[in-house]
């Protein structure tokens, strides 16, 4: 396999379609545009198919939507062969799956890795965009499609004496491929985020010490993970369309069982005994308890404070435990976290915690680190301190739209879509998973679905109907947008300082970026505006635009 350090001669190709990213997205997308005889090329900055789960290596890491549910259910062929090993995954098997997909599908071949891209242009006069990459290659393409991820750009806080730290340094979502062996390390975790959380309890069973920093602890529910049975893994497979029709019938894409009462309906004896059997099957659908958990805060309260009520059940040092209670936002407003014995690490005698929210970190020191109140000494330092989610990877890209508007200045107070695949001014770019559509709100293997195939048919569409260049109307756009942020108004989600919010980066603007009107009623929506001809995005370039537009 290639790698970025190798020299290749430049490329310079014409194809239907450039993919940017050959994770889930990406791979899928492929697929369905080989379905329709298009010519189409993947690039990636990753050596290999996976995305996510290439890059994301670090002790721990596993999916939190259960492995027979985050899968694609496009092809029964491969959603039966293939065999889970665990209820929630590992990387590892996630990142076998992503390679036994692109094998069956002969996906690689239409792929290029070890490859940046750098800019994408549009040009008004071909209605074509040329791809420009690290390596100099040169594309053009009549579409460009995003599949370039919601949680892959990875990041590390600007601290200062970042580079003084003589140590080894680590960030969950950029993991070296070889292992790391911490045993006898004294290593420094910074963020309390999921990836900390599945990552701390594994680090800790290896090194001589764990020191987390917490600026924000997180609301987390035991995964209750196990290996697949043989009756389980058949209870799916034996009715895999079905149940897959089911996921995708409901709010986030998981089939979670809900009670569609609310949770201030009955008896406080009656709805702790239905939080502790949510807490005993444990993962994310403990917020499918009640229906108004995400909307009414007074409930909310109720399945917060059992949860605070949990850790400190856990947790044997009281004043560890109060630290660990999440208070700064209602459960579930910040991804919820799931965990395998992460609050229970806390008892190990070489596990310490620092509220870095009193005392922030002021800098990096050769030694280690240093807060506004200590000093600390490490060998390695682990940053778990997320992603600039759901634009970052887009405004990175140096992508130009219509009359050489760069994305990064357009979506300077925020992002802004017509329904997630589609931006204003940037003609015959899609993205998967865009904002502005459910993504990172529901199972993602549900909405990369939905969205490839609608993009797929759009595609199909604006062929039969000899168009040339679509894109979305500012109009259309800014309704959908308003009605992103009502929705959205209607829930408790906005209170959070999340990473949705674009909080967890200094200066970015404060918008809620994916639609959290469900993935159903999401599904129905595109559907309808597709059957209708499109509506809301406007046609040129080709004697058919009129009658298209009707
Ligand atoms: P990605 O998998 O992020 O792939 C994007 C690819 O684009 C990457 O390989 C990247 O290298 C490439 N790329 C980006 N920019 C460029 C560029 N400029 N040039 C070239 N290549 C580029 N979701 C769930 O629903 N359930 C889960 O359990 C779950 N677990 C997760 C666990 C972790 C640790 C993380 C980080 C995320 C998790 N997610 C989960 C979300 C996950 O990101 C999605 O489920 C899914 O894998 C996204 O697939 P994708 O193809 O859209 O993007
Ligand atoms: O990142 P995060 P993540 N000083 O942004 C802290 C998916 N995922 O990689 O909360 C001190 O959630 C930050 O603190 P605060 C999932 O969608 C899924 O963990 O901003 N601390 C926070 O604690 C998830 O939501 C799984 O106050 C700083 C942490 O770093 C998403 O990916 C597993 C800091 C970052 O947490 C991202 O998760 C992993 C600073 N300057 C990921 N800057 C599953 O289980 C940041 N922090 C499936």
């Amino acid at each position: 396999m290639p790698d970025a350090t190798q020299t290749r001669p430049a490329i310079t190709a014409s194809h239907d379609v450039v993919i940017v990213g050959a994770g889930f997205g990406g791979m899928y997308q492929l697929h369905r545009l080989r379905g329709l005889g298009l010519s189409a090329k993947v690039i990636d900055a990753a050596s290999g198919v996976g995305g996510t789960w290439y890059w994301n290596r670090y002790p721990g890491a596993r999916c939190d939507v259960e492995s027979m549910q985050y899968s694609f259910g496009f092809s029964e062929e491969i959603q039966q062969e293939w065999k889970w090993p665990e209820l929630f995954s590992a990387q590892p098997d996630i990142l076998k799956y992503a390679n036994f997909v692109a094998d069956k599908l002969d996906l690689r071949r239409d792929m290029l890795f070890d490859t940046r891209v750098t800019e994408a242009k549009f040009d008004d006069t071909t209605n074509q965009w040329t791809v420009g990459t690290s390596r100099g290659d040169r594309f053009t393409a009549n579409f460009l499609i995003m599949a370039s991820g919601c949680l892959s750009s990875a990041r590390v806080p600007d601290f200062k004496g970042l580079n003084t730290f003589k140590g080894k340094t680590y960030h969950t979502g950029a993991w070296p491929h070889e292992a790391v062996d911490f045993t006898g390390l004294r290593v420094g975790v910074i963020g309390t985020g999921s990836s900390a959380i599945q990552a701390i309890p594994v680090i800790a069973a290896q090194a001589a010490s764990v020191t987390v920093f917490q600026r924000t602890p997180n609301f987390s529910i035991p995964s209750r993970n196990g290996p697949m049975t043989e009756e389980y893994e058949r209870k799916w497979k034996d009715d895999y369309a079905a149940l897959r029709a089911k996921a995708r019938a409901t709010r986030n894409g998981i089939i979670a069982y809900p009670n569609d009462f609310s949770a201030l309906s009955i008896s406080p004896a009656e709805r702790d005994a239905i939080y502790e059997a949510r807490w005993a099957t444990g993962g994310t659908t403990f917020m499918a308890a009640f229906n108004d958990l995400i909307f009414d805060q007074a409930a909310n309260d109720t399945a917060a404070e059992f949860v605070r009520g949990k850790i400190k059940q856990i947790v044997k040092d009281p004043a560890t435990a109060e630290l660990l209670a999440p208070t700064s936002h209602p459960i579930g407003t910040k991804r919820i976290c799931v965990d395998t014995r992460y609050f229970e690490a806390y008892n190990r005698p070489n596990v310490r915690l620092i509220d870095v929210r009193s005392a922030p970190i002021e800098e990096l020191t050769p030694a280690g680190l240093r807060t506004t109140s200590a000093s600390y000494e490490f060998d390695a330092i682990v940053f778990a301190t997320g992603f600039d989610a759901m634009t970052g990877a887009l405004t990175g890209m140096g992508i130009e739209g219509s009359g050489g508007r760069p994305l990064e200045a357009e979506w300077r107070d925020g992002p802004r879509t017509y329904l997630g695949p589609m931006t204003a001014d940037f003609p015959n770019l899609f993205m998967i998973t865009g904002p502005g559509s459910p993504s990172v709100l529901s199972n993602m293997m549900v909405s990369i679905e939905q969205d490839v195939n609608w993009i797929t048919d759009c595609l199909s569409w604006l062929r039969s109907h000899g168009i040339a260049r679509m894109e979305a109307t500012r109009k259309a756009q800014d309704d959908w947008v308003l009605h992103g942020i009502e929705v959205a108004n209607t829930t408790l989600y906005p209170k959070a300082a999340s990473w949705y919010m674009g909080a967890n980066i200094p200066g970015k603007p404060r918008v809620f970026m994916p639609y959290i009107g469900g993935v159903a009623s999401y599904h129905d929506k595109c559907a309808e505006i597709a059957a209708n001809g499109y509506t809301g995005f406007q046609f040129g370039g080709a004697e058919k635009v009129a009658q298209a537009a009707e």
